[in-house]
């Protein structure tokens, strides 16, 4: 690109100097790059919130980045460990190896098929990986970061199990969501350690979990604060997107500070935790996983018989890890300090997080079978890859959660891909062959419209580039779009179908123009479009071409011949998008049929176990729904003895109004718990229904509160 050819050269053009305005705290040149992108789960197929949160985004910027003619190592990998596998096995009843061979290979090709364009796709359950994780552990060890403890940890008696992570479920005592897994709410984003979570339940047994001495290895993140403060929240402040910058701010701004994290979990499916006294344990899946970056790197050097050590340890490297906005602190509060403490690496130059995308208004879920699963789309819409990565670039959640939905596709498709860029080649194509045939005409003279039009053509490839480097995606591509929507109004202004009646020459010139505004499209789309960007040029003979050929008039010159045109895109038909909506239709009454079912019943227990419930008729004084919260409502309650004061998550469900003076019933010798800072005395009994409503349990008729229920 222009600019960076003139930086190199030490001669500062206007333009660049702006550019360099925008990026205070980035260098402007490096020598190499090293592009991550989250290593997906080994658990289950890929779907389209994969591609838009970070691999869409990130093919993006490689293949930019591969067209300036840089050095660029595109990274990525299976991530082949934790509790999210060894689930998935347990619920199939397979080895965790025998599903991560199988994810592995399917994830592998649909990234594949999608044009996703990694260096290197490893997995960490390879030995190098291993040897690697191994390694870094030891690295602390050795320098003494690692804080031993020995602490209470939940643990199933039946199973007879430690339960790590997501083996245990509970409700999240920042916002109230039921199914928090033990180290992060999936709702609100709060990390948590499993002893906070309200009502934990074993994922194994689905018991309650009982707390078991067990020794483990903290990473004591408050050592790290003041240097991630300094590095993120300044040195970066300028450069780094607000979503992740918000997160950081909470995280390392919080009034308790970074707390200590274990870095080790009591697992046998994992890296070993390589030091006496650990057998049984392995290391915390985000301990190794991003540590998966290098190892991958490792592999794909041996590999090519390059040397691996530039693309981390080169401080002329520019590192880039693309994520969903789940993985954050993880990658820019943990691995930081991991890399920063081992001292060799460089740390991330940028970590770009995208939002979550929706589907259709409801959560992506791989449980629920809420997704559009890449192998499926494959099946249903061959050939369309770029139709679908061009509408989770439109559409990404860049700075917020975005919904995906098919009338959307099909519009964009329709009236985007179909009515602007390819109607334009078309026709910059077919009334080339029809009057010259196929052969590029000369261009005469220029019209002053012809002047403004190359001028604008000359003007866009620095405005994507500029976009792209500040990882503004969206924008980039929607400049795309303007530059064929320039081509199109440009065919539309100068109606060579009419002038090809008087003036041949004039026609000549218009085509010679317009075929050179698609040959630039072709070479400025193909980061986002690689597949109809390289249809194109070949179309137009003008393959091989690179970002900086961008912006002239002449790349395709008089006499060259052009293929006779073929479709770039074709309209998307309604049944089409309905036979998709029905499918996910299908799906949801599914859920709700799986849903309804009644539970089974529960393990028996004694005459005596049930006289230790104390269950009463109690009546509801107040009741008023807690504003920081979209579940809770805070009720006091006569209970006949005292009044009480009690937390119900059923703001969803009722009016907090309509609640008082109402008779419920109430178990009020469980033990008492604190949600959003205020002791919950008791719980207040519910039936759920097959739909999930919930109702109230109320005596049939007016009784004296305190009446115990028996
Ligand atoms: N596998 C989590 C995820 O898929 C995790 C990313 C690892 S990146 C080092 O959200
Ligand atoms: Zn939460």
């Amino acid at each position: 690109m222009g600019d960076l050819e003139g930086l190199r050269k030490g001669n500062l053009t206007k333009k660049s100097q702006f550019y360099l305005s925008l990026q205070p705290m980035s260098k402007s040149e490096f020598k190499r790059y090293t592009v991550t992108s989250a290593l997906p789960y080994a658990n289950g197929p890929l779907h389209i919130g994969h591609l838009a949160g970070c691999y869409i985004p990130s093919d993006i910027y490689v293949r930019y980045l591969r067209s300036l003619g840089k050095d660029v190592l595109y990274i990525c990998g299976s991530d082949e460990h934790g509790v999210a596998i060894t689930i998935k096995a347990k619920k199939e009843g397979l080895s965790p190896q025998e599903i991560v061979n199988r994810y592995h290979q399917m994830m592998k090709g649909s990234f594949e098929e999608f044009g996703i364009s990694f260096d290197h796709y490893s997995r960490t359950s390879s030995p190098v990986h291993h040897d690697t994780a191994s390694g870094f552990f030891k690295d602390l060890y050795d320098k003494g970061e690692f804080l031993e403890q020995s602490t209470e940890q939940y643990y199933d008696e039946e199973a007879g199990q430690f339960l790590a992570d997501r083996y245990i479920e509970g409700t999240c005592p920042k916002c109230g969501f039921e199914h928090a897994y033990g180290d992060q709410c999936e709702k609100c984003g709060s990390s948590l350690s499993p002893t906070e979570l309200i009502n934990p339940k074993s994922k194994l047994s689905g018991n309650s979990p009982v707390l078991k001495e067990t020794k483990h290895w903290f990473l004591d993140l408050g050592r790290y604060s003041s240097f991630l403060k300094q590095w993120i929240l300044t040195d970066h402040q300028a450069d780094w997107k607000n979503n992740v910058l918000g997160q950081c701010r909470s995280w390392l701004e919080a009034g308790e500070g970074l707390q200590a994290r274990s870095m080790t979990r009591d697992m046998d499916w994992g890296v070993p935790v390589p030091v006496e006294g650990a057998e049984g344990k392995v290391l915390y899946v985000w301990f190794d996983a991003p540590i998966g970056y290098i190892s991958s790197t490792k592999e794909w050097a041996a590999e090519k018989g390059v040397d691996w050590e530039p693309y981390w340890k080169d401080q002329d490297t520019k590192l880039v890890h693309f994520i969903g906005k789940d993985n954050i602190v993880f990658h820019c509060i943990i691995f930081p300090a991991i890399l920063k403490t081992h001292g060799e690496y460089v740390l991330p130059d940028n970590v770009p997080a995208n939002e979550f995308l929706n589907l259709e208004g409801e959560k992506i879920s791989t449980s629920r079978n809420w997704a559009v699963w890449l192998h499926e789309y494959l099946e249903d819409f061959p050939g369309k890859q770029d139709v679908l990565r061009y509408v989770l670039t439109a559409n990404a959640p860049e700075t917020k959660d975005n919904d995906f939905t098919w009338k959307d596709y099909q519009e964009r498709n329709n009236s985007e891909l179909v009515a602007i860029y390819g109607n334009f080649v078309n026709r910059a194509v077919v009334l080339t062959h029809k009057y010259f045939d196929g052969a590029v005409p000369a261009c005469g003279e220029l019209s002053m419209f012809d002047d403004e039009t190359l001028a604008e053509l000359k003007a866009f490839p620095d405005k994507i580039a500029a976009s792209i480097e500040k990882y503004r995606f969206r924008e980039a591509l929607s400049f795309v779009m303007d530059f064929a929507r320039l081509g199109n109004k440009y065919l539309a202004d100068t109606e060579p179908w009419k002038t090809i009646k008087t003036d041949k020459e004039r026609t000549g010139t218009v085509l010679n123009i317009a075929l050179n505004i698609a040959a630039n499209l072709a070479v400025v789309s193909e980061p986002f479009l690689p597949f109809t960007s390289s249809k194109l040029s070949s179309m137009l003979g003008t393959e091989g071409l690179r970002w900086a050929d961008a912006g002239q008039a002449d790349l395709l010159k008089a006499g060259m011949k052009i293929q006779p045109g073929e479709l770039l895109f074709e309209k998307i038909e309604d049944e089409t998008v309905e036979q998709q909506v029905n499918k996910l239709l299908d799906t949801k009454k599914a859920n709700e049929a799986a849903a309804a079912t009644v539970p089974p019943v529960k393990d028996t227990i004694s005459f005596d176990d049930f006289t230790k419930l104390d269950l009463r008729v109690v009546t509801v004084l107040e009741a008023e729904k807690l504003k920081k919260s979209k579940k809770l409502i805070k009720l006091l309650v006569d209970t006949g003895l005292e009044k009480r004061t009690v937390l119900s998550g059923i703001a969803e469900h009722f009016d907090a109004a309509d609640l008082i003076g109402k008779q419920v019933t109430m178990l009020i010798n469980l033990a008492p718990r604190k949600m959003m800072g205020i002791d919950s005395e008791g719980m207040i009994l519910m039936a759920e229904d097959k739909d999930g409503s919930l109702k109230l349990l109320k005596p049939s008729d007016d009784t004296a509160p305190g009446s115990s229920i028996s």
